[in-house]
């Protein structure tokens, strides 16, 4: 141990510690500091960062022995509070630049020592200065964090005041579509918003820390798990595996009634087999995190060793082994069946073109790792606290594995620092649960940035093959697909996934005619997740580049024929239903001019660059809002002595739920006089929130939006008196009327039948066009997106932060997957920037939104949901763009230069 005086945000304080124990460690959890963030735990992410003797410094690989005695130490904490906020936070706020809020403290941190140097950064020294700092964001795509800082030099040098920068509402005006900041800004940018690990600081003494025991091969039959010497290790308290599951040990998977699995093949300890690297095959549980770690070391499993297969083909070759003995791997089977006969059609079309895509296994790469805990409470019920933002799918999804009726199953969702979808899946809850119940005591389990990468969910690759034909007035007729998607092992909405196939390939454009297969395949590479557009990002690769190739093929300009195929009234939806609205051929009026300019520019530019070649590309940007279907949400509403108490289960990725409910809610009741100040949140606790659905398929603005409206409609319907005016608290509970009011809304749409496709599934759908303009340097083959444009349609704009930061996050995203993020060597891909997690310098700080706000027939106040759209084909924008710079098309996702440089050196031959 070391004893050290550490002056930390100017207070003296004594410490004593184990000198190779990290700044992070010390801070967090003998100082209870938890504004600053473990990340990555590897120096990668920033997240952790805090000032020591007037630099930045990772203060997770920051050993104790390292920290010099006397050093002054600023965290988060120390640069403002809520009452005093530093012009940088303040502006943080301002800018909606929290989204999730988990980088924010480490960002916050790192700006304010810049600006402590230099008031008058230019954007680029902004950008430098981030990046040097390793500061790394998931969710906001980084330039509102330079505008940020740029508008807090602006206040600190004078020229603005925070008085004139905050938003203010004319009272009883609307909101919708306002810059108003978050509900949950301030404590975000003060470190004081407690995520899940911050949380587990808090729990009782008692608490069990679990430590897992995982698969370090990717399929295998189990022999025998030796738990004994682990057993005797100090401060082991139970040791537990499949045995100890009082349940069936299985995940409900919820499968289709058409799937050839029956939707239980995810144990949630591994009994007899090993499917995949990771899979949890005992959990550790003792009084120390260490103990629980060292222990899980001495545990012995013994295995016979399978074939892997680690990738769909792989496990559909006639040879391969059935993963789940007695369910074939191919599981599940759909189809396209729309008009007539694609076969004949194509034979008489003058243009047609058949070509094989890929989109791979595209990591999520929260800054936060997956982390729960569990507890029992004075009612008997199980109490569990994670990342789920499915709450009520969740506990359906874990009741009969763990053995508990499903009302004794709550699910409380911790403050989440992003998810991109993976926790669309439960990850954890299970085995909180079992642990939980095994001991009675409160339970711990956080994972690590290696856990959180190779053993969660990932995006399931599709490998598509397409076939589409024109006729001679370059007008498509005929589609035909065929797509394998790789699901992992695990069936959990895998067959939801692949039925996308059937909804987007072609999505946007009249397309009378379409055949299609697809099928979903078990293998033992990463279980398929959700992740942001859900299949639409593959589906919509394959056909973006498709109908660029077309075009190109019949020498009209990608725009041109995009314009003379797209989606007009009386045309239909690849699933034989009318779009909800009409928008795609304004939309590519209004990026014409500016496409215009881009080829121009990217022509006078490749007369004289040798070195570098320029380009500008295409693509729809579509996806729909909601689970296919009749999809419902619930929400209720409460009349207060203080105003109205709001309650839904609108899980928050970071993505804005607490601002779309407060939004949605104040414009229904503001007709009552409410103010925004009145209305009280209750979000995400099964304890007191009813079942709304999970927070994905860009649902939650389109149903726990209209769920919420429906709630505050029905309470303004109880307060109404006969002359139009409303009761108020005092005359409500005299007149004994009830005060809480529940909303419904179900979405009138019937789900496609998996053999054909075809339905009215969505209530709504997003739209965009993007503009890629992008650099390719032809000696390495490396390709930079230099600018990107997208005019947008997500119906009437609830906040217009919050969209802004949905769609530059998303587009940015897009820049990953199409160039460098991938999880395919479990060797390699293991860290942030392994699977290529696009950094500050890696994407461009030039993006502009254009908006035309359509209104929604079905939305809340003409509202459609705003999440996926943006990724879900930024990518095929891009890989256009790099076509049109260089002459290389690549249709194997990510476009990495070593693919780019091949696809020059066969043009050259
Ligand atoms: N919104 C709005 N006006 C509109 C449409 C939407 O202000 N016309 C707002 C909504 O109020 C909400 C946000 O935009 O705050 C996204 O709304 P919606 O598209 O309905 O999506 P959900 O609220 O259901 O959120 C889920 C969606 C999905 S599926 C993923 S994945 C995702 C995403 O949103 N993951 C995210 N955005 C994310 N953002 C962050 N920061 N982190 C994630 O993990
Ligand atoms: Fe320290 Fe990522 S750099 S947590
Ligand atoms: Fe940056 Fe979420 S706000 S990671």
């Amino acid at each position: 141990m070391l004893k050290k005086i550490l002056k930390i945000n100017g207070v003296n304080r004594t410490i004593v510690a184990d000198p190779e124990s990290s700044l992070t460690d010390v801070l967090r959890k003998q100082l209870f500091l938890t504004g600053t963030k473990l990340g990555c735990g590897k120096g990668e992410c920033g997240a952790c960062n805090v000032i020591m003797n007037g630099k930045v410094v990772k203060s997770c690989i920051t050993r104790m022995k390292r920290v010099p005695d006397e050093a002054e130490i600023i965290t988060i904490e120390g640069i403002g509070t809520q009452d005093d906020l530093h012009p940088v936070q303040f502006a943080w706020m301002v800018h909606g630049a929290a989204q999730c809020g988990f980088c924010t403290p480490g960002f916050i941190v790192s700006a304010k020592a810049l600006l402590d140097e230099n008031n008058n950064p230019t954007r680029e020294e902004v950008r430098q200065w981030f990046q040097k700092c390793s500061n790394v964001c998931r969710c906001t795509g980084y330039i509102p964090l330079v505008d940020a800082v740029m508008e807090a030099a602006r206040i600190i040098r004078g020229e603005v005041t925070k008085e004139q920068l905050w938003f203010k509402l004319p009272e009883g005006a609307s909101l919708l579509g306002t810059d108003a900041v978050r509900p949950s800004a301030c404590a975000k940018v003060t470190g004081t918003w407690d995520f899940g690990a911050d949380l587990g600081l808090t729990l009782p003494e008692d608490t069990l820390h679990i430590k897992l025991v995982q698969a370090t091969v990717s399929h295998a039959n189990i022999i025998s798990i030796n738990t004994s010497e682990a057993e005797n290790m100090p401060g082991v308290y139970r040791v537990l595996t499949y045995k100890d599951v009082k349940g069936t040990n299985r995940i409900n998977g919820l499968a289709f009634p058409s799937n050839k699995g029956d939707g239980l093949e995810r144990p949630i300890l591994n009994d007899k087999k090993i499917f995949q690297f990771g899979d949890a095959i005992a959990m550790v549980l003792a009084d120390t995190p260490t103990n629980a770690e060292n222990a899980a070391k001495k545990v012995v499993v013994e295995i016979e060793e399978l074939p892997a297969y680690m990738s769909a083909p792989a496990a559909m070759a006639e040879d391969a082994i059935q993963i789940h003995p007695g369910t074939p791997n191919v599981y599940f089977e759909c189809g396209t069946v729309k008009g007539e006969e694609t076969a004949p059609i194509m034979e008489k079309l003058s243009y047609v073109l058949e070509e094989d895509y890929y989109v791979g296994r595209q990591p999520h790469l929260p800054i936060e790792p997956d982390v729960g805990f569990a507890y029992f409470n004075e009612e008997g019920k199980l109490v569990i606290h994670s990342k789920s933002i499915a709450l009520h799918f969740h506990a359906l999804m874990i009741a009969d594995g763990i053995g508990l009726p499903l009302d004794d199953v709550k699910i409380v969702q911790n403050p989440t620092g992003g998810t991109f979808g993976y926790k669309f899946s439960p990850t954890i809850e299970a085995l909180l649960a079992v642990a939980a119940i095994d001991t009675g005591r409160p339970v711990y389990l956080e994972f690590n940035m290696f856990q959180q990468i190779t053993y969660t969910g990932k995006r399931s690759p599709f490998f598509m093959h397409l076939k589409m034909g024109a006729d001679e007035n370059g007008k498509i007729k005929a589609l035909e697909t065929d797509w394998s998607c790789d699901h992992g092992p695990y069936c959990e909405f895998g067959d939801l996934v692949t039925t996308r196939g059937s909804q987007f390939m072609g999505a946007g454009y009249k397309i009378d005619n379409i055949r299609g297969n697809g099928r979903t395949v078990a293998t033992n590479h990463a279980w398929g997740a959700a992740f942001r557009g859900f299949g639409s990002p593959q589906s919509l690769f394959s056909s973006e580049v498709m109908v660029d190739e077309l075009a190109a093929k019949m020498g009209i300009d990608p725009l041109e024929f995009r314009y003379n195929n797209v989606y007009r009234e009386g045309d239909t939806t690849p699933t034989g239903c009318a779009p909800d609205v009409i928008v795609l051929p304004q939309m590519l009026d209004t990026i014409r001019p500016y496409y215009k300019k881009a080829k121009e520019a990217a022509k006078e530019k490749n007369k004289t660059s040798v070195d570098k070649k320029y380009g500008a590309g295409i693509s729809l940007l579509i996806y729909g809002c909601g689970l296919d279907g009749p999809d419902t949400s619930e929400a209720w509403a409460e009349l207060t002595k203080d105003g109205v108490t709001v309650g839904n289960s609108w899980e928050d990725h970071g993505q804005g739920a607490d601002m779309g409910t407060l939004t949605i809610a104040y414009e229904t009741l503001r007709k009552a006089g409410i103010k925004v100040s009145d209305i009280k949140l209750i979000l995400n606790d099964m304890n007191f929130t009813p079942n709304s659905g999970p927070a994905g398929g860009s649902r939650s603005n389109v149903l726990t939006g209209n769920a919420t409206r429906v709630a505050c409609e029905n309470l303004l319907e109880g307060m109404k008196k006969q002359d139009g005016t409303y009761r108020t608290y005092d005359e409500m509970v005299a007149e004994g009327n009830p005060l809480k009011y529940d909303g419904k809304w179900t979405a009138p749409c019937t789900a496609p039948d998996p053999a054909t496709g075809q339905g009215n599934p969505f209530p709504t759908y997003m739209y965009g066009v993007l503009l890629a303009e992008v650099e390719v340097d032809m000696n390495t083959g490396k390709a930079y997106v230099d600018k990107l444009t997208c005019v947008c349609d997500v119906g009437v704009i609830v906040n217009k932060l919050v969209v802004d930061g949905q769609i530059l996050g998303g587009l940015v995203q897009g820049i990953g997957l199409a160039l460098t993020e991938d999880f395919e060597d479990l060797k390699k891909h293991t860290t942030l920037t392994g699977c290529g997690i696009p950094k500050i310098k890696d994407v461009t700080d030039d993006i502009t939104l254009l908006y035309q706000e359509t209104p929604r027939p079905l939305g809340p106040y003409g509202a459609s949901g705003a999440g996926e759209m943006p990724l879900s084909a930024p990518h095929a924008a891009i890989i256009n763009a790099i076509y049109d710079a260089c002459g290389v098309r690549i249709r194997h996702l990510p476009a990495r230069p070593e693919k780019i440089l091949a696809g020059l050196n066969k043009l050259n031959k």
